[in-house]
């Protein structure tokens, strides 16, 4: 069978578009946590910000955010990029040659998500490993690392990911990407993090995100994911790597001028939406709890531990697809993540009333397609 996204995720006209631009009302949009709306604060600030030329690194308000960012995780410094995928292409750029390795997990946005961009943009191979709930220990990672003979391409970077979103927001214990550091650097390898929700796993494991990156040799994360902003990333490391990562971003189409438009709400993000992270860790907990009491849906809710919740289906006869297109007219949207997967993803536009309609629409969905289907 061949797989085509729900129509809810597909990309849509612009002309059917509502002229406000905020989450329709009574739609409780759980396709991800990219989808939120900036707040008024942050609109407020986005107004009022001081800007200048970025590239001639004249933009006061970016200036402010990549210190504040270097400074939060402990880095030497920072580059605000427009985005993720961005992000993760500069590190592998700067941390790779042309037929490099780069070792990654199979599920992880790096190998699945970015239209390949490591091998079409940077010229490496992603070596996909497999680690139990998408966090592989060092021996598995091992495992997938070159030997050192000419004939062969060799390893360069491994790349992890915290929380690992298709696996269902996994955490990575911070023992483990230490004990990975520790190994690869001891074989002249280097580590970047896809830390797009790294504030999301350090809510979970109730630990600071400097702590938890102190050894990668580069990490990613999101502004405009859980934290809420409407744009941007951030790339944080020594300064070495944040020079080069400077000219691979004006490379990538990525220098922004006066950006400090975006960065303004990105500031606020960074400061105040950390300390609310947990409410969405709670409100995906009770989903996935709702969720195994729905016959016909699987899921462990032990295994949710932050904001990303993965159900299968395959035992309701329906597809993903077909279960997210039956949710939709009601106003619950969600997201086909493969097959028999959906996802459901928490954040700071849905609250637990939004969360109890899911649950009920969801319900309703799933019996009766079960009833028609039979
Ligand atoms: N993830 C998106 C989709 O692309 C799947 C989502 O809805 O979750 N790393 C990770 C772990 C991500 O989840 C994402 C986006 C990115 C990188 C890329 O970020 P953007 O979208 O800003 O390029």
């Amino acid at each position: 069978m061949s797989y085509t996204v729900a129509k809810g995720n597909q990309r849509v006209d612009p002309d059917q578009l509502p002229e406000v631009s905020k989450i329709p009302a009574g739609v409780v949009d759980l396709r991800s946590d990219t989808v939120t709306r900036p707040t008024a604060e942050m609109r407020r600030a986005m107004a009022e910000a001081e800007v200048g030329d970025d590239v001639y690194g004249e933009d006061p308000t970016v200036n402010r955010l990549e210190r504040r960012a270097a400074e939060i995780f402990g880095k030497d410094a920072a580059l605000f990029v427009p985005t993720g995928c961005m992000g993760n292409l500069i590190a592998i750029k700067v941390w790779t040659h042309h037929g490099n390795e780069v070792i990654c997990e199979e599920r992880s946005h790096v190998n699945l998500y970015e239209l390949a961009s490591m091998s079409a943009i940077a010229g490496c191979m992603p070596r996909a490993v497999r680690g139990e709930d998408g966090i592989p220990t060092w021996r598995q990672v091992e495992a997938g690392i070159r030997p050192k003979i000419y004939y062969d391409s060799q390893t360069a970077l491994i790349c992890l990911e915290n929380t690992v979103n298709m696996w269902g927001g996994t955490v990575y214990p911070t023992a483990q990407v230490e004990e990975i550091c520790d190994h690869a650097h001891a074989m002249d390898l280097k580590v970047h993090l896809d830390g797009a929700r790294i504030f999301n796993a350090a809510t979970a494991l109730g630990e600071n995100v400097a702590q938890m990156t102190r050894k990668v040799d580069s990490v990613m994360f999101c502004l405009s994911k859980g934290l809420g902003a409407p744009v941007g990333s951030m790339v944080a490391g020594r300064k070495a790597f944040i020079e080069r990562a400077r000219i691979y971003r004006k490379m990538f189409g990525g220098g922004m001028r006066q950006a400090g438009v975006i960065a303004a709400a990105g500031l606020i993000a960074l400061e105040k939406s950390p300390g609310r992270l947990h409410i969405d860790h709670e409100n995906a907990k009770r989903l996935a709890e709702g969720i195994a009491e729905i016959p016909g849906l699987t899921i462990d809710p032990k295994k949710v531990r932050s904001n990303i919740v993965i159900f299968d289906c395959t035992k309701t006869g329906k597809t993903a697809v077909e279960i997210c297109d039956a949710l939709h007219p009601h106003g619950v949207w969600a997201q086909d993540t493969a097959l028999y997967s959906v996802r459901v993803v928490t954040h700071c536009d849905v609250d637990r009333a939004g969360v109890e309609r899911a649950l009920v629409v969801l319900k309703d969905v799933v019996a009766k397609s079960q009833r028609k289907g039979a």
